[in-house]
This record gives structure tokens, sequence and C-alpha cells, in this order.
């Protein structure tokens, strides 16, 4: 099996040796997949791992805009089309210096398994930009996302490709891709998801990345017979998905520790109760400041300077900030200080030295794929109600969430229990995301 794996490896190093963020996604699923499709006859011989890796499509565009002092600038869009076996590409865009072909193919590769343990019909996609937003004045920002869509909307649509918002691409970013969008093809329709409340937007998914996070980890817990309620919980990150994260553990009687952003982490002793993190709502979102800036308002509490919060003791850890933001020594670390479970809010945080270790230590973890996909499930039900020309109520489509993170834990269960009871939630996130779309794959024959 080992040479199966190493084998197919090398033929994807040899195509995509120059993405490590790509490979290493690429590993931990044919770690996991490849023995599967040896034991499985039906996926014998189809190659359908190797048609899995190789994007469908890969747009690169080149973006010209002009800032508030009319210099002109050129950043490079993208956006990689994956996978649409089981339905239209939908996943986000991100806005970032970093980005580049190697994150956005990780990403779409991992949204591929992720939409499919949704249980709705979305294909895997991902987009965006090396446009650093940080920094730019609202207008100048408009300027970007409209010269973007630009390119963007020759290749999108709600049947086709529906993208949506990741780091860097918030609210305002998708209202403004959004109107240029609408302008350019004289059509309302559900083309993004993540729009505002009174232009087709759906309730919760703001929060639903967070909430669905918190939601996962729950399952996860109950099967240990434990609960948020007193729990220690440290999160990195204070964007979209550790804000929502954070609200609801506190919901569920948790303590939050900390927060973080790509400069340093907080660390609230007392806690970030509601009150606190209204503020870092505001701080973020409106005023687009620092994490920093916390220890001012809050001048009891602590600001660790280019540190990542994971030397702070506790009992559950969620890392809502980027990939690769929590590594083997930082897993130790949490082990150690008693940490007994990790759900991934962000994308691919912990590598793969960091999920050894927690699989060593036999604590609960659940990969990105798994437990950060109540984002993309609420966009889908975001689609649908823009299909219907319907609005559910914050009650419903929070009741859908829960059930569908619900029914990815069980997923998880069903294809990674092992014989000692331990579950593998990462083999089966990676097999049960696998099996419906290559048996989709299958029954369209070879395209
Ligand atoms: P936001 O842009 O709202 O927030 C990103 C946060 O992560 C900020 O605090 C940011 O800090 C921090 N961050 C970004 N890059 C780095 C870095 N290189 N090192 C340390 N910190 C960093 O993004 P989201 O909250 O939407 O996304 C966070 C993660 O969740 C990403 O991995 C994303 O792919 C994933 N995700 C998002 C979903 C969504 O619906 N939004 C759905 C599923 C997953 P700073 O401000 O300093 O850059
Ligand atoms: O990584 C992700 O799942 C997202 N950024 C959300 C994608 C979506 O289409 O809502």
């Amino acid at each position: 099996m080992e040479e199966k794996i190493k084998a197919f490896m090398d033929e994807v190093k040899t195509r995509n040796g120059h993405e490590p963020e790509f490979i290493q996604a690429v590993q931990e699923v044919a770690e996991t997949v490849i023995p599967y499709i040896a034991k499985h006859k039906i996926y014998n011989g189809k190659n359908i791992l190797l048609r899995m890796v190789e994007p469908e499509r890969l747009l690169s565009f080149r973006v010209a805009w002009v800032d508030d002092n009319g210099e002109i600038h050129v950043n490079r869009g993208y956006r990689i089309q994956m996978n649409s076996a089981i339905g239209p590409y939908k996943g986000g865009l991100r806005f970032h210096p970093s980005v580049n072909a190697s994150i956005l193919k990780f990403l779409a590769f991992e949204q591929v398994f992720k939409n499919s343990l949704t249980t709705l019909p979305m294909g895997g996609g991902k987009g965006g930009s090396d446009f650093d937003p940080k920094g730019k004045s609202d207008d100048e920002v408009m300027r970007f996302c409209h010269a973007f869509m630009l390119e963007l909307s020759r290749h999108i649509g709600p049947n086709t490709d529906v993208p949506a918002g990741d780091i860097g691409v918030g609210a305002r970013e998708i209202g403004f891709l959004f109107g240029m969008y609408k302008k350019i093809k004289n059509e309302f329709t559900g083309v993004l998801t993540g729009k505002g409340r009174s232009w087709g937007g759906s309730l919760i998914r703001p929060e639903a990345t967070g909430y669905g996070t918190v939601y996962f980890a729950q399952s996860m817990l109950k099967t240990k017979d434990i609960d948020f309620s007193s729990k220690n919980v440290v999160i990195s990150g204070s964007g979209n998905v550790a804000q929502y994260a954070a609200e609801k553990v506190l919901q569920l009687g948790g303590k939050v520790l900390t927060l973080s952003d790509s400069q340093g982490f907080i660390y609230d002793k007392e806690g970030i109760n509601a009150d606190k993190l209204a503020y870092v709502m505001d701080l973020k979102n409106n005023q687009r400041g620092r994490i920093s800036e916390y220890i001012k308002k809050y001048p009891s509490t602590q600001y660790f300077k280019g540190e990542k919060p994971w030397n702070i003791a506790c009992d559950i850890a969620l890392p809502c900030a980027t990939q690769n933001e929590l590594n083997g020594n930082d897993a130790k670390i949490l082990i150690k200080n008693g940490c007994l479970c990790v759900a991934e809010g962000a994308n691919m945080p912990s590598t793969p030295e960091a999920i050894h270790e927690f699989h060593l230590a036999k604590i609960l973890f659940a990969p990105g794929k798994a437990s950060n996909a109540g984002g993309v499930a609420t966009s889908g039900l975001e689609m649908s109600q823009n299909s219907l020309r319907i609005s559910w109520t914050r009650e419903e489509v929070d009741e859908r969430l829960k059930a569908i993170m619900e029914d990815i834990h069980n997923s998880c269960i069903e294809f990674g229990k092992e014989e000692d009871g331990f579950c593998n939630y990462v083999k089966g996130a990676n097999i049960a995301g696998f099996v419906k779309v290559a048996d989709a794959m299958l029954a369209q024959g070879v395209i």
C-alpha cells in the first residue's frame, strides 16, 4: 500500500512539484483514500483520484485597477474550477497577498470533499487574488472588485460556478462583486453567496462557519459525554470564522481565552465575554483595526506580539485563521496542557506533523473539510432560497445547519471509526467525501 501511495504522489509531484500546499492536501487524501480504493473493486483501475487532482479548469487573469492617487496597479486573479461531478463549482474567493495557484488549488481540492460531505449538490472550486484589502480605502476595494468581476463574470453563473467569501472577502467585497456581475449580465441571480440580507442573502450565513465548527465540536465531545459548559477554549483568528465560533462557544457556556491576527494574539484570562466580543466585532468589521488594540480597551489582558495562542492551556482548541498555523510542536504543547478536542474552523490549519501528534495522543481531532463545512452548507441553503425565491427564518436555517453538521459527523464516524473505537475524522471525512464524488464521476464516464 505504501508503494501505491508513493507512486501516486510521485506522479502528482511531477506535475505540481512547485505547489507545496496543494501537495500537502493531496497527500492527506491519498493516504486515506488509496487504501479504500484498493478494497473496493468498483473504484479499481479507473484512475479516479488522478482525475480528481487535476482541476477541470484553471483560470488566471490580469486585474488592473486605479488607486485613490491615480496610480495603476496590476494584480493576478484566479478561479480554480476543480470538480463539477455533483453540482456547479462552489467555493470562496480569497484576497490576500499570499494567494497563488498552489494555495487556491489546495483550497479547491479540499472544497470538493467538503461540499460532498454537506449532502448538498455542490461541486468544488476556489478563487481569489494576491490583492491586499488591508490599508485600502472603500473606493479602492470597490474599484478592485469591479475590475476583478469584469473578467470573472465570463466564467461563473448560478448554474455554473457560485463564488463566496473567504479570507479578505466579506460582506463589503461580495456587495461590490455582485453589483458588477448584475450590471454586466443584466440579471439578478444567486451567482454569489454571502449576499446582504436585503438583496438575496440568507440569515445565518455570516455566522455559519463559526457556528458550524462549534456544532461539530459539540458532536465530537458528545461521543465522550462532554459538553462546552465551563470549558476553556483557545481560538485563533479574529475574522468571520473566529468571531462566530467565539459567539457560539459563549452561548454554550464555554470560556473563550484568546483571539489572534497575523501579528499576534490576545489572552484574556477572565474570558472574552459577549460585550468584549461585540467590541472585537466592531473593531475588526467596521474600524478594520488590529487585535492588539484589545489590550488598550481591556488593560488587564495580555498581547503576545508575533506569537500564536497554542501555549495557553485549554480544553478545546479552534484554529480559525489560516493554513499551517498549528505545527507539530504546538500540537505537543496543546496535548501536554490537557487539550482534549481540536476542531478546525480554518482550512488545513494543522500541519501533517500536528495531525500525527493528535492521532498518536488519540484526542478528538476534526479536519476543516468536515468541521468548517457549515459555511458552504449554508451557502447551499442560500442558493436553494434564491432558486425558490423565498427566505427562511433564522431558526429554520440554523436547524438545517445543525442537522447538516450532525450528518457530517455521522459520516465521519461511519467511515473513520477504527477497531479500538477511536474515530479518525481525517480518514472518515476523506472517504465519505470521496465516495459521493467518485460514484458520480463513474456514472458520468470518462470526461
Ligand atoms: P477573515 O478574512 O474574516 O479573517 C481571517 C483571520 O485570519 C484574520 O484574523 C487574519 O488576521 C487571520 N490571518 C489571515 N492570514 C493569516 C496568516 N497568514 N497568519 C496568521 N493569521 C492570519 O477570514 P475568515 O474568517 O473568513 O477565514 C478564516 C479561515 O477560515 C480561512 O482558512 C478560510 O479559508 C476558512 N474558512 C472560511 C469560511 C467562510 O465562510 N468565511 C468557510 C470555511 C473556511 P489579519 O487580519 O492580520 O490578516
Ligand atoms: O472554505 C470555504 O468553505 C469557504 N470559504 C466558503 C465557501 C462558500 O461557497 O460558501
